[in-house]
């Protein structure tokens, strides 16, 4: 998600200095990310005080020495954005709906792992290979057969091959809904299908899904068309506009109640803008994507990369809210994660990608998004729920950060500010449900551990602390939440939690390097 007005504005707007030197300076006050969020909103004022040493600041200090320190305050009676009950999304490949025993009430370790985050999640089912989907009322085994049981993230290297999805595929979908809890967007193919094909398949779509459909779409990734071969190089907005109406005339005409979302796109957020001002009438939900990274081979797409702000994110958020605004549409990041071209080892499948997933998921919610999918299957580097039917699931590090956001029970951020050194140390305010204050906090400096002192706002008897840990950033296993590791089916429960010292309202939390916290206060 990118465009470049947003990127002036937010140069204009938010500096920031790293220091060369790696010795402490004094305080610099710094307006930092998530002022880009909540300035506008009158949200999250977070401040955090300058970086020390450089833009890395984990390779200059060892552990033995002083903890950064930091300080959160929370402004309770300040409530920023709700989080909707279905913020928690994963996104799968439309291919993988060739093996309709996949997404099935049958797949009951699969089930669980997805009950595990949430159980009224959304699963998206769409990328690259939706355009290569083509709907069929019966089963080819043929082609089947050709396709890997568990598809994984498409690694655009080549030309997707051809699927077929049937009404097996989709009744066994709405089983697999009805079994998780969770609810589907669905895209149809609008690359390489015709308008009344996807009538049909909408039809059928629309018909088995019924409630659990949220939301179609058209396309995946229409902003890229114009050079991924599926259009001519001169696709612009209009012509996409008009694709999209020749679309959805066809399919409103055989499902006149069908809801839609788009535009999916890729990274252009001035046609989810324009997308947003000419179809707000005929859909309920704006989307998009966004890659922290990319492609796989450039060399600068690194781990610690990962984990600084990304001014391409900070950029996109401020267009987005643009359009949410002007078109009172919610909007969901509809496929995201860490390095598009199918992820980079020991970058995506890492536990730094963990602290990743989690840190966006509250940074995504503080900035008033509606929920987010994080893209996946197979054996893909970064999906989350990395196996097969056959081989067994397995949560990867990323799922531990999505499971962490999940115990959180957030469902309205509260304003805060933090005063932290460097970037790498992230704060966020929270209450669940039932009106628990929860303060997530992630440091994603690699050897530099932080004392958090936070101030809540209110007298606090109690603060439990659940800690996500692993061995290092780099490491691909030996996660644990809570000091468990996530079991088949998702089996989880905590076996450690601990309690942090209070006083007058004020909580001392010790924040290791490379880990995070989520601290619940009573
Ligand atoms: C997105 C596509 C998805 C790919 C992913 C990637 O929608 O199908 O798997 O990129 O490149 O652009 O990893």
């Amino acid at each position: 998600m990118t465009n470049s007005n947003n990127s002036q504005l937010l140069n204009r707007r938010f500096h920031v200095t790293y220091h060369s030197k790696s010795r402490p300076l004094p305080y610099w006050l710094q307006v930092w990310f998530t002022a880009a969020i909540m300035n506008r909103r009158r949200f999250l004022s977070s401040t955090a005080l300058a970086a020390l040493g450089t833009a890395i600041p984990g390779i200059l200090y060892s552990r033995s020495q002083q903890p950064l320190s930091a300080r959160l305050t929370l402004h309770p009676g300040r409530p920023g954005p709700r989080i909707p009950a279905d913020y928690m999304g994963l996104s799968y490949e439309s291919a993988q709906l060739a093996h309709p025993e996949f997404f099935s009430p049958q797949n009951t370790p699969l089930v669980g792992f997805l009950r595990r985050l949430s159980t009224q999640g959304v699963l998206r089912i769409g990328g690259n290979t939706s355009e290569y989907a083509f709907w069929n009322a019966h089963p080819n085994p043929q082609t089947e057969a050709s396709i890997p049981a568990a598809v994984g993230p498409d690694t655009g290297h080549k030309t997707p091959r051809r699927t077929l999805t049937t009404t097996a595929a989709i009744r066994s979908l709405r089983g697999f809904l009805d079994a998780t809890g969770w609810r589907a967007l669905y895209g149809l193919n609008l690359g390489k299908g015709a308008p009344e094909e996807a009538a049909d398949e909408a039809e059928f779509v629309a018909a088995t899904l019924g409630e659990k459909l949220i939301a179609l779409q058209l396309g995946n990734e229409v902003d890229l068309f114009s050079h991924n071969g599926l259009r001519s190089p001169d696709y612009d907005f209009e012509k996409y506009a008009g694709d999209w109406e020749r679309f959805y005339r066809a399919i409103h005409r055989r499902v006149p109640g069908a809801r839609f979302a788009g535009p999916d796109t890729a990274h252009n957020v001035e046609w989810v803008q324009k997308f947003a001002q000419r179809f707000r009438d005929e859909i309920v939900l704006l989307t998009s994507h966004y890659y922290a990274e990319g492609p796989p081979t450039n060399p600068q797409m690194t781990l610690q990369r990962l984990l600084e702000p990304n001014p391409k994110l900070l950029a996109g958020i401020a267009g987005i809210q643009k359009a949410m605004r002007e078109s009172r549409l919610p909007f969901r990041l509809a496929e995201t994660n860490s390095c598009y071209g199918g992820g980079k080892s020991g970058v995506s499948n890492t536990f730094g990608a963990a602290l990743w997933a989690g840190d966006m998921m509250f940074q995504l919610a503080a900035a008033g998004f509606g929920g987010i999918n994080f893209h996946g299957g197979g054996y893909g580097w970064y999906t989350p729920i990395a196996g097969t039917a056959k081989n067994g699931f397995k949560a990867r590090p990323e799922y531990y950060g999505l499971l962490l956001f999940n115990r959180a029970g957030a469902r309205q951020m509260i304003e805060s500010t933090l005063e932290a050194h460097g970037p790498l140390l992230t704060a966020y305010g929270a209450r669940s449900e039932d009106g628990t204050l929860k303060v997530a906090v992630f440091n994603k400096n690699a050897d530099r551990d932080a004392r958090l002192t936070l101030d809540a706002g209110q007298p606090v008897q109690r603060a439990e602390v659940l800690r996500l840990t692993g061995p290092s950033l780099a490491d691909t296993q030996g996660v644990t939440l809570g000091g468990a590791e996530v079991g088949a089916s998702g089996a989880w429960a905590p076996q450690h939690l601990e309690h942090a010292p209070t006083r007058e309202g004020k909580v001392v939390c010790h924040i290791p390097a490379a880990s995070a916290a989520l601290i619940s206060l009573g």
